[in-house]
């Protein structure tokens, strides 16, 4: 029997604190040709993830802040200064919705911190463009309620894909995920993603957070497969038939998620899983597999690989989540039982 060999070893330790995530909500579904409404057997079981059931992940308790007294600045290296911005001056901009996961670059592989909501928000484009950042500016910091901070390049703000978002599935950003202002940078970990900012400063460089503590100043997602069905440890009925399921991610850093495959004998053979909801490669692919489980009593090892656009496949040697997002592929142990 396998088990995973990683190229650096270390310790495990997740970039945030981590709450606990309740699970049990029905959200919208995006279906694919011949789906049925709801895939309850399945985990994620659907394809925008209730803003319940969100994961949350930050340095502390989450700041408490009143739209009515809120104001966030743009300061640092810009040609035109700008009063304080107040939520009804972002709310009256032009909006964008959008589908976007987000991922924790903390992860140890095949662990829940990501999930998918349906955002809307501003160009941060659009804001920088009426500062008018100094050819000296180099990179965009943010700075939050919570003492968090973080910066990205200027490059990464100036995409249009890159939103300060203001609602999270059809409602006001919830006080857990950054309420009334956070950053959603496609690409990049939670980690890029401020919430509760009051602050955006234009400078030549910054030192964030948990760059000061050893982990990745770039943060790109990497390409990840997650196994939600079954759990570690789950006894299966042999003979009959079992849905293995789960979600896979890249963030677009490898073109979007060609395929995802499951193993049930040690990676010798590999089936094609059916990716049964996507959006586009800033949202995850939720798959899922029908496995005839052989009768006759047994552990056995489940692999979920995927490969993106760009060809990249997971492998099953990688790295682990410190200091720059975990690589290799997710495998779990099961058990067959007799019926
Ligand atoms: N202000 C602030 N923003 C933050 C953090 C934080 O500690 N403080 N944690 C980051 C991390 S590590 C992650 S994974 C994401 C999680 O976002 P969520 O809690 O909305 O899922 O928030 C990011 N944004
Ligand atoms: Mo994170």
């Amino acid at each position: 029997m396998k088990r995973r060999r990683f190229i650096k070893l270390s310790a495990i330790s997740a970039a945030g604190l981590v709450l606990p995530v309740q699970v049990g909500c029905s959200g919208p579904l995006i279906k694919l040709e011949g789906q049925a409404d709801t895939e309850p057997l399945l985990k994620p079981g659907t394809f925008v993830t209730p803003n319940a059931d969100f994961y949350i992940l930050q340095i502390g308790d989450p700041a408490v802040l009143d739209a009515k007294t809120w104001r966030m600045a743009i300061t640092g290296l810009i040609e035109k200064q700008m009063p304080p911005l107040r939520l009804a001056d972002l709310t009256a901009m032009q909006a964008v919705e959008a589908m976007r996961t987000l991922k924790c670059i903390g992860d140890p592989i095949g662990t829940e911190q990501m999930s998918n909501a349906n955002w809307k928000g501003v160009r941060l484009r659009d804001l920088l463009e009426k500062v008018v950042p100094k050819p000296e500016a180099k990179v965009v910091v943010f700075r939050c309620a919570d003492g968090y901070h973080t910066a990205i390049p200027l490059e990464d703000a100036m995409r249009e894909e890159t939103l300060l978002a203001y609602e999270m599935n059809g409602v006001p950003l919830p006080k857990e995920h950054g309420f009334p202002i956070r950053l959603l940078n496609p690409g990049h970990y939670g980690t890029k993603n401020p919430k509760w900012i009051v602050n955006i400063q234009l400078a030549a460089a910054h030192e964030s957070y948990w760059e000061k503590r050893g982990w990745d100043p770039i943060a790109n997602v990497k390409l990840a497969t997650m196994i939600g069905t079954p759990s570690d440890g789950e006894e299966l009925i042999g003979g009959k038939v079992y849905t293995v399921s789960g979600a896979a991610f890249d963030a677009g850093n490898h073109g979007g998620i060609k395929k995802v495959e499951i193993s049930v004998d040690y990676g010798q053979t590999w089936e094609a899983a059916k990716i049964w909801a996507q959006d586009t490669s800033l949202a995850w692919v939720l798959w899922k597999w029908d496995w005839h489980v052989p009768a006759q009593e047994d552990p056995v090892e489940i692999y979920a690989r995927a490969t993106a656009n760009s060809g990249l496949t997971q492998d099953e040697i990688g790295i682990e989540a410190e200091p720059v997002g975990a690589t290799a592929y997710h495998m779990i142990d099961a058990k067959i039982v007799e019926p």
